[in-house]
Formats: structure tokens, C-alpha cells, sequence
């Protein structure tokens, strides 16, 4: 097999000539992209994914630490380690990463990830052709509690109102803006990344969700976020809104700040234990990416599946049987699942080596549908058994 020909995530195009997600960097050295913010390549790549129908799979803090390691401590041996390639011999395609504690200047996350190790490990995804996504689960500024905090109702309110809470506001936010800058290839090029700010809203579980908040408020946290963005020229970032499952899509868009401050529509939908199990997962996530799938499409925004997974993953089969049907009816550019913490052993989404669930996962990563880093693209991965790996039609050789 023509190992480089098929290597690399959304390397240039194997099915039927399209751009399929080409690596950011590949992005240079054609004349449709050259011109491009690093943004806008970015939404190109994605978008490819959701018309070649193939979606790439993510993992929250892939190469931070695992189930069994503890690689945020620099643990010796842990560098580049990951539960997900463990297992299925590939990174995701997509990482997603948190800056809980950035707004206050801390080095590590809220979790213990130190932020340099982010930038290392996002520089590193970046570069063998995956894609990097970022949420924020910062403190409440106006209580001094955490994401979590939902003691006093008016704290969005009183950040749009109150001149200090905004000035607060506006610092942070900058913070989180010239952090996202930092994210620059080793030429020194920012690479496009997502950004995805005040999720699962339609919640109340966090200050800025549910009936913490009203819409009006909500939508004036982007509106400002966008703003100082802009005044810091940042360029490289594609922006993803993600409630939590909806019933409908007036839901949906309640606290939509409109089609200039957005480009995914996602959606957050957990299975949890207890809750109907698979039959109300399937319904509620099915439910959501259709909203998701349907108002994509008309308001020209990628459509992805921004967060879900089963804690602990107690049904052996639930990649293949659960999540892979839902993505092949509902075609997003890519699905991430959370971590695998180390100080938690319950709280997990993928396996680890040794969990019952491995074999399935492996078959889901292998999966046609799903785009993992270094995967062949559009071809059924038998690489590992040395199986040859047949051509996909119109396959273009990359160029590098
Ligand atoms: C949550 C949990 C928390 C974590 C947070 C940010 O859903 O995993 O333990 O602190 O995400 O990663």
C-alpha cells in the first residue's frame, strides 16, 4: 500500500476529488485556500467531512491522561500516549481540550491540564491533520464560584449591566483570545480552531444556562466575546453553539445570537443510567441532530455532535450500537465524547486497553463512516493485519 498516499485525516482528497478535509497545512499550497483565514480553512475542511458524509471521532484530553496514566503530571513514558490509539491504533480526529481557569491566569486547567501542554498537544494534533476544539468551563466571575454555580441568578445579568462585572468580562475574554492566537503551526501560522463557549445552555446547571439566564442576556456574552475577538484580530477560530437536547427547534434557537457569530450548530446529548437507557438516548440524541442536521443545512452552518458518550460505557456495544446508527442517520463532521480522568475511575467514555468494550470501538473506528488521525480515508481500514487496502475510486495521490 502507498502508506502516504492514504496518510493523515483530512489529507487532500481521496473520495471522488474533493477536498476532503485536507490538513491546514495543505491548505497553503492550493490556490482555493492560500487566501483563506485559517478559520474559513478550517470550515472548509469540516464542511468537506459533512458532504463526503464522514465524521471525524473526538476525545476530551486524549493526550492529557488516561484511565490508567497520569500524563498531566508528566508522568515519564506518557508523552503522546492516548486511551483512544491504545486501543484502536489511531488518534481521534478530533481533540478537545478546556480552559476552566484561564480567566484566572492560571497554568493549569480546572481539571489539572497545564494550559502549555495544551498548546503542545493541539500543536502536535494539528499537525498530523486532526482538528482541535475548545470549551470553557470557567468560574463565575460574580459569585467566585465555579461553572457550576447557579446561587445567584442575576450573574449573567449583572455582567451585561454592571460596569465592573463587564470590565471583568472583557479582561477574561481577552484572556481566552490571545490564548486561541497562540495556536500557531511550527512555522509560526495560526491554524483554524473551534471554539465553543457557553454550552449546553438550554440546561440550568450551568450560570449561563436554563433559568440562570435570560436569552437576551445569554446572546449578549457572544455578542461581547465576538467584539473583543475582533479587536484582538483573532483569525483562526470557527465558532460552535451547543445546547443541550432540545424538543424543538424554537428551543434551539431561543438563545441563538444570530448566523454572523456562529458557525457549527451543535448539540451536547449524554445516555445516562437509569433514564430509559438506550431507547431515550436514541429518541433525545436523535431528536437533536435532527434539529441540528435541519437548521445546518438552511442556515449554511456545519452541523456536528459536539458532545455525548455513556460514562463508563456499561453496554460493550455501544459505539457500534449505539452511536455509529445515530451518526449514519444524522451526518455531522464530527462527534466528541469526553475524558477518560485519571483521579475518577468511573468517569470514562472510551475504553481503555483491557475494558470489555475495546473490540467494539476498534470496529467503530474502523468504521467507513469515521475519520480518525493517520486513517485511510474512504477505504475500509485493514492496514493493521497488513491486508492490502484497495484504492478508493478517483482517488487523487497527495501531494507533499
Ligand atoms: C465535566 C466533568 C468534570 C470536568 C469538566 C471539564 O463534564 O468531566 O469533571 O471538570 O467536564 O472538563
Amino acid at each position: 500500500m502507498n502508506s502516504k498516499f492514504i496518510k493523515g485525516i483530512l489529507t487532500t482528497a481521496l473520495i471522488t476529488g474533493a477536498s476532503l478535509g485536507m490538513k491546514a497545512q495543505d491548505c497553503d499550497t492550493n490556490p482555493r485556500f492560500r487566501n483563506q483565514t485559517p478559520a474559513a480553512q478550517l470550515k472548509s475542511r469540516l464542511n468537506s467531512l459533512v458532504k463526503a458524509r464522514k465524521t471525524a471521532f473526538g476525545h476530551h484530553d486524549d493526550t492529557a491522561y488516561g484511565h490508567e496514566w497520569t500524563g498531566v503530571k508528566f508522568a515519564p513514558g506518557t508523552a503522546g500516549r492516548s486511551d483512544v490509539k491504545d486501543v484502536s491504533g489511531y488518534y481521534p480526529g478530533v481533540m478537545s481540550w478546556d480552559l476552566g481557569g484561564l480567566e484566572l491566569q492560571d497554568t493549569v486547567n480546572l481539571d489539572g491540564v497545564p494550559f502549555s501542554l495544551i498548546l503542545r498537544e493541539a500543536r502536535a494534533q494539528n499537525a498530523r491533520g486532526g482538528v482541535n476544539t475548545f470549551s470553557w468551563h470557567l468560574r463565575n466571575q460574580v459569585t467566585g464560584g465555579d461553572s457550576w454555580d447557579v446561587s445567584d441568578k442575576q450573574a449573567v445579568h449583572k455582567i451585561r449591566t454592571d460596569p465592573e462585572q463587564l470590565a471583568r468580562y472583557q479582561e477574561t475574554v481577552r484572556l481566552v483570545a490571545r490564548y486561541l492566537k497562540q495556536m500557531t503551526d511550527e512555522n509560526g501560522r495560526p491554524f483554524g480552531v473551534i471554539f465553543r463557549p457557553w454550552h449546553e445552555q438550554t440546561g440550568s446547571w450551568f450560570f449561563w444556562g436554563g433559568e440562570n439566564s435570560s436569552p437576551e442576556d445569554y446572546k449578549f456574552l457572544w455578542t461581547e466575546m465576538r467584539r473583543i475577538f475582533d479587536e484582538e484580530n483573532v483569525n483562526n477560530v470557527v465558532w460552535a453553539f451547543s445546547p443541550d437536547r432540545v424538543r424543538s427547534e424554537e428551543q434551539y434557537m431561543l438563545t441563538y445570537p444570530g448566523d454572523e457569530y456562529v458557525d457549527i450548530l451543535g448539540t451536547d446529548v449524554y445516555q445516562f443510567a437509569g433514564e430509559g437507557g438506550d431507547a431515550t438516548y436514541r429518541q433525545d440524541a436523535g431528536r437533536s441532530l435532527g434539529i441540528v442536521t435541519s437548521l445546518a443545512r438552511r442556515h449554511n452552518k456545519i452541523p456536528a455532535f459536539t458532545e455525548t458518550g455513556l460514562e463508563g460505557i456499561s453496554d460493550p456495544k455501544w459505539y457500534t450500537g449505539q452511536l455509529l446508527p445515530l451518526l449514519n442517520a444524522n451526518p455531522v463532521a464530527y462527534v466528541v465524547v469526553w475524558r477518560n480522568a485519571e483521579d475518577n475511575k468511573k468517569h470514562y467514555y472510551t475504553p481503555f486497553k483491557g475494558h470489555p468494550a475495546t473490540d467494539d470501538f476498534k470496529a467503530f473506528t474502523e468504521d467507513d463512516l469515521i475519520i480518525m488521525a493517520g486513517k485511510p480515508i474512504g477505504i475500509k481500514a485493514k492496514a493493521k493485519s497488513g491486508a492490502r487496502v484497495k484504492k478508493a475510486p478517483n482517488a487523487k495521490p497527495v501531494r507533499r
